[in-house]
């Protein structure tokens, strides 16, 4: 894969670069509060370029599912503020040292923050030959990256909860005695409908036995719609979060849509599953800013809470940033977006031939019936 490894430029760099701030704001202040909780300019900047780039890819994949260059659109405009703090305090690598994320379908903010290109998400949603994740056969939003332990997002809701044991188990079993502050954990993510599956359950069961229990950071990101369910309709008022009780699992409930209350919460959470080798259920209230899907329309829902607008005027309002500087920062990555889709448009799509390429493994299985892969005896 390109070399993606690189750390999340410096947006004091990228300012400067541009020209678009020569001195440090003289009124600047040196962090960013919200309540209790602050971030400092720094890296309440890096957030907010990141949110920025997260949303630019967002609105040109629409873009891309609406003209036609793309055939289907699912993503997470709404949910930038969580993508890109968690993005941002993931243990990135490969093995159980490093964390294992079993992500849901609208995560685009967590790779990009991680150093994905755009055009790995624009390669997988134009369906090219060239998309690393899936060469072109899966929907957009569904990664895969073996070299930084993105374990391959499923469309079928909630089994990536059936699965985090799993890594974590190897986790637990091979991990340090005295676990160090970046010890690997893994990260499940999924939506708060999904969680009505028996495979949420499961994670609840299998991570919380008792001296057995496992380091696996339970993510519900709750828009409070399923595809089209209210979820007052299907669910107690009650926090999905409480699921943690009867398990005397760990569990907080927290603003999504603050940036400085996501990042403070999902380092809390991190911290107790690195160090303490259990789970945690963390439930962010995010928004919903374009319908379920493509196939629902995707149209852009005008009174859902916007992350993004809230934040850029709470980094102006504090003198952190100018109307100028965020004008570039949003060139800058509407600029990126676009790059990615022209040049994905010029790359080769799967072809017939390419049906059966990288699709079952050599096994066992061979040996007795080669190459038949229905795994029935005489069958084509
Ligand atoms: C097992 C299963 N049942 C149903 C579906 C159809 N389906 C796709 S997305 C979705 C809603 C999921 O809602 P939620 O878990 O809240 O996640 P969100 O899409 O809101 O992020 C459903 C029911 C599915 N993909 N898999």
């Amino acid at each position: 894969m390109p070399d993606a490894n690189e750390d999340p430029p410096d947006i004091e760099d990228a300012l400067l670069r541009r020209g678009a701030r020569s001195t440090p704001y003289p009124a600047a202040p040196s962090a960013i509060r919200s309540g209790r909780d602050t971030l400092s300019v720094e890296v309440a900047l890096t957030v907010f370029r990141q949110m920025l780039r997260t949303r630019a890819i967002e609105e040109r994949s629409i873009k891309m599912s609406k003209s036609g260059e793309a055939y289907f659109w699912i993503g997470g405009p709404g949910e930038e503020a969580f993508n890109v703090c968690l993005g941002l305090q993931i243990n990135k690598g490969h093995g159980p040292a490093h964390d294992y994320l079993h992500l849901h379908y609208r995560n685009a903010g967590i790779m990009l923050t991680m150093g994905m290109p755009m055009i790995d998400h624009t390669r997988q949603l134009a369906m090219r030959w060239t998309d690393r994740h899936s060469r072109g056969r899966n929907f957009v939003g569904h990664y895969s990256i073996p070299e930084w332990n993105v374990i391959p997002v499923t469309s079928v809701i909630e089994v990536q909860f059936a699965m985090a044991p799993g890594t974590a188990l190897v986790q637990k079993r091979h991990g340090q005695k005295n676990p160090t502050e970046n010890e690997g954990i893994t990260v499940v993510v999924g939506g708060e409908a999904g969680t009505a599956e028996g495979d949420f359950e499961s994670c609840l069961n299998w991570t919380t036995r008792p001296g057995q229990e496992l380091p696996v950071l339970m993510l519900v990101t709750n828009n409070r719609y399923g595809i089209s369910t209210d979820l007052d309709t299907v669910h107690t008022h009650r926090p999905i979060a409480d699921r943690a009780i009867p398990y005397g699992m760990r569990y907080e409930t927290i603003d999504g849509n603050d940036p400085v209350a996501t990042w403070h919460g999902i380092d809390r959470a991190m911290r107790y599953c690195r160090r303490e080798r259990k789970p945690f259920l963390l439930e962010t209230m995010v928004s919903r800013l374009h319908g379920h899907s493509s196939s629902s329309g995707a149209q852009r829902n005008w009174n859902e809470a916007d992350s993004l607008a809230a934040f850029e005027q709470k980094l102006i309002d504090a003198g952190a940033i100018d109307t100028n500087a965020v004008r570039a920062l949003k060139d800058e990555a509407k600029a990126e977006a676009d790059r990615a889709v022209v040049e994905t448009m010029k790359e080769p799509e799967p072809t017939r031939e390419d049906v059966y390429a990288f699709t079952y493994a050599e096994s066992a299985v061979d040996t007795i019936y080669p190459k038949d892969f229905t795994g029935l005896p005489g069958a084509r």
